[in-house]
């Protein structure tokens, strides 16, 4: 049985022990944490070492899909077997997972698991989208994950533009996080280190160049991560993490770097591609009603554009298929404001009242 005593607390054991239903009856030197996945192999953390591990044949010929396979930050039980690469004999019960993207759940595939906060960063040049945001925090919450939004490079814009955007954040999220941070400035920094807990799975995801693993290095304060510069054509880095990574900083955080993705998007269930929607999106900023829901209006840039041809009608239909989960979403989110709002006077009304009441 474990108590608190494994060595495995730089890594976020007691955490995710907490995190169980039931007790694990696994001895803890066998225990290890995925650190990093390559092809075919992984590398696991025990411990006190990094170790080369692999999956046993069996768990091969009968998967059924990768879910069945480790995935940064689960962890596993080594076979006693001390030859190098180890064997990944069980994976321990996840207690989250974030997967590529939601709505064709036969193909979702599993990015990362046991983390318990996901920071969603978007830069403030063109990368900026709140309905990507919106995307990510249905897919991140719908893996059991809590979603922080983070707005990098704030020194890329006016302070003024920025304040706009975060109250813009703000309402469309409520309930959600919002920070802006720059590495370039340091702007935000401890903010955002002030929200890390040691012993917690913390992960970055969002698009390639925005920032996520310059961000890290700020918090490992040693550069483990390469990354490179935004190519000057397309103001994005172009993809520079190739794999997923998982760090251990020494306050004892722990902190997964993913590789940028273009991936969120609904999965056209039969061929498992992952479909993503920014032409579509580009196009709704020049329909004529910015409430547009491109499916009768006048002035609808991306009714014309179904017309002419310049998209297809089943990626035209997968759009509305997402718009309307995000659109629900909202829904929810207004609710609660007009709920708090009706609260709000129901309370004034209330103290109104009392107030006639008062002793002269
Ligand atoms: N101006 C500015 N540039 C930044 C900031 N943060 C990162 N960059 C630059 O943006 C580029 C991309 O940064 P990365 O950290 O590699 O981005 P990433 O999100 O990890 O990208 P992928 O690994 O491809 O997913 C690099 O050239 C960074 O120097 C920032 O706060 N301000
Ligand atoms: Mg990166
Ligand atoms: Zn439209």
């Amino acid at each position: 049985m474990i108590d608190g005593q494994s060595g495995l607390d730089h890594l976020g054991f007691s955490r995710y022990l907490s995190q169980l239903s039931s007790a694990l009856d696994v001895h803890p030197d066998s225990i290890a944490r995925v650190i990093a996945e390559h092809k075919g192999a992984y590398d696991v953390a025990t411990a006190d070492r990094v170790c080369r591990a692999v999956v046993t044949t069996k768990r091969i010929t009968t998967a059924t899909g990768r879910d069945d396979f480790p995935a940064v930050g689960d962890w596993v039980v080594l076979s006693a077997e001390p030859a190098v690469p180890r064997i990944i004999d069980v994976i321990l019960p996840r207690v989250s997972t974030l997967h590529k993207q939601y709505g064709g759940k036969t193909a979702a595939q599993l990015m990362v698991a046991n983390a318990d906060v996901a920071f969603i960063v978007e830069s403030t040049d063109r990368d900026y989208s709140p309905n990507r945001f919106e995307r990510y925090v249905v897919l991140v919450r719908e893996g059991g994950v809590m979603p922080v939004l983070v707005l990098n490079k704030a020194d890329k814009m006016t302070a003024a533009d920025l304040a706009e955007r975060v109250n813009e954040l703000k309402t469309r999220f409520e309930g959600i996080e919002v920070l802006v941070t720059s590495s370039t400035t340091d702007t935000g920094l401890d903010q955002l280190i002030g929200y890390l807990e040691p012993g917690l799975t913390y992960c970055l995801l969002g698009s390639s160049g925005v920032g996520k693993s310059t961000i890290i290095n700020k918090l490992l304060e040693n550069d483990a991560i390469r990354t490179q510069d935004v190519s000057t054509k397309s103001d994005r880095g172009r993809h520079t993490t190739t794999g997923r990574a998982l760090y251990t900083m020494d306050s004892g955080t722990i902190i997964i770097d993913n590789p940028g993705s273009r991936e969120v998007g609904v999965t056209d269930a039969q061929s498992g591609i992952v479909e993503v929607f920014d032409d579509i999106e580009t196009l709704t900023t020049e329909c004529r009603f910015t409430n547009c829901a491109h499916t009768t209006e006048p002035g609808c840039a991306v009714l014309q554009a179904l017309n002419d041809g310049q998209i297809e009608a089943s990626h035209y239909e997968n759009f509305l298929k997402l718009a309307k989960e995000a659109a629900h979403f909202a829904a929810t989110a207004e609710e609660k404001r007009q709920k708090d709002k009706k609260f709000g006077k129901m309370a004034k009304t209330m103290l109104d009242e009392v107030s006639q009441f008062k002793p002269r």
